[in-house]
């Protein structure tokens, strides 16, 4: 072993930050189904009902569930590993008001879990504003008592404008120095807020400055509501998995 090598990464590990390094990448796909292939029908939460938390809105007077949380359209279209199933699948209420989520819904995985990745699925036919997402993510190590924040997941930058381009978006929340997201986790809560101002605009919910990126985007708050087709709690977010696949294959090509 080279010891300047060797020096050199313990240096890197002493002065790594000591926080973990939490972030997300963001993958659109054109039409409303194209990302539906990167959906995972065996994670941690599959085919599991979530609870919905004080303060959730319900769903869009539009969306079938908003008469039955248990329409396939509402809290199953997050778990069933599949994408769209009409156009109104997982789609979420309008006009929550500035800075309140407009669903929060909470999964016991049923005993401390190690979790890799979050990837959320979001879109729409219509390919609109409603194809981003904005997620506060928090997790609860002792079975729900106590909760943390996890982080602010934004799909894409305040002002990005979709006028077309996209029907679906995957936004993957990885800990980019660690291969574990989160260790020991009993419980996970989405909190997920409006995403834009009818006119295709990405826009985060507040009116000032933003809490959690203490950012004022410079824009009004959002007030229409995106359709979320699918959450995973996976083993490896999705493009890692496909690098990794990648890195196999071309390990059996030298051999
Ligand atoms: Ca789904
Ligand atoms: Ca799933
Ligand atoms: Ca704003």
């Amino acid at each position: 072993m080279n010891r300047a090598l060797l020096a050199l990464g313990l240096l890197a590990i002493a002065v790594a930050p000591a926080s973990a390094a939490v972030t997300s990448s963001t993958t659109h796909g054109a039409t409303h189904t194209e990302l539906d292939p990167l959906m995972s029908a065996t994670d941690y939460i599959a085919g599991m009902i979530g609870t919905e938390l004080p303060g959730d809105l319900g769903w869009h007077p539009a969306n079938p569930a908003s008469g039955d949380p248990l329409h396939p359209d509402g809290l199953p279209a997050f778990t069933d590993g599949v994408g769209a199933l009409s156009g109104v699948t997982g789609l979420l209420n309008d006009f929550p008001g500035v800075g309140v989520p407009t669903k929060l819904v909470d999964y016991a995985l049923g005993g401390p879990t190690d979790v890799t990745g979050i990837n959320i699925f979001s879109g729409n036919g219509g390919a609109d504003g409603r194809v981003f997402s904005t997620t506060v993510v928090k997790y609860s190590t002792d079975g729900g008592a106590n909760y943390s924040t996890l982080g602010y997941f934004q799909s894409d930058p305040s002002g990005t404008i979709n006028s077309g381009q996209w029907g679906s978006t995957l936004v993957e929340i990885y800990d980019d120095s660690n291969p574990v997201l989160l260790s020991g986790v009993t419980n996970l809560e989405f909190d997920f807020y409006a995403v834009d101002n009818t006119g295709g605009q990405m826009r985060d919910a507040w009116d000032g400055v933003n809490p959690f990126t203490s950012i004022d985007d410079g824009l009004s708050a959002a007030f229409v509501s995106p359709l979320i087709y699918e959450i995973d709690v996976v083993p490896e977010p999705a493009s890692l998995s496909l690098l990794a696949l990648g890195g196999l294959a071309m390990l059996r090509r030298r051999r």
